[in-house]
């Protein structure tokens, strides 16, 4: 088994229809990665765990997305120096805004990059995953350029938007 680069955690199962956006953009760029639920209310220590050991075990960022009063990637940036980034799921109450503040007010001196609320977040946290282990992957890089390639030509080829 080849070694994951990245780790795509939540903290539940109920966020995966929104966090496997990121899995499908690493999958599609050829980047290892690991999948798993790690709570930081109803498993605690586990999270505490995966944190402290997450870089010793060859992962070089986290991808941590979670919902409501969303303490997951902020409790993982505290015991870990790996780069970890947050997915606000959106939640049912207050639509993802619970999840946006609590994900991105992060204390002076512990880093957390916040991405959109939702699908879109969660696909772009594994872009940019992605494009961090791309700082030091030059064939990674330029999957990358090309995967903005393709996009930059489809959107060129079909400008008038009442063609499906
Ligand atoms: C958070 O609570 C999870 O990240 C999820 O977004 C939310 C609801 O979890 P479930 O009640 O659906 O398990 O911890």
């Amino acid at each position: 088994m080849p070694q994951p680069q990245v780790a795509i955690i939540m903290g539940s199962k109920s966020d995966w229809p929104t966090m496997e956006n990121a899995a499908e953009v690493l999958e599609q760029l050829g980047v290892e990665f690991e999948v798993e639920v790690v709570s930081a209310h109803r498993t605690p220590d586990k999270l505490m765990e995966f944190s402290a050991n997450a870089a010793d075990r060859g992962i070089k960022v986290i991808i941590g997305g979670a919902g409501g009063a969303a303490h997951l990637p902020g409790m993982v940036a505290s015991k870990t120096r790996l780069p970890v980034l947050g997915v606000p799921v959106q939640s049912k109450a207050l639509n993802g805004m619970d999840s946006l503040l609590s994900i991105a007010q992060m204390p002076k001196g512990v880093a957390v990059g916040t991405l959109a609320i939702g699908t879109a977040g969660a696909y772009n946290a594994g872009l940019f995953a992605a494009q961090i282990l791309a700082t030091t992957n030059p064939e990674l890089a330029e999957r990358i350029e090309a995967f903005r390639s393709a996009q930059t030509e489809s959107v060129l080829a079909h400008p008038d938007p009442r063609v499906a």
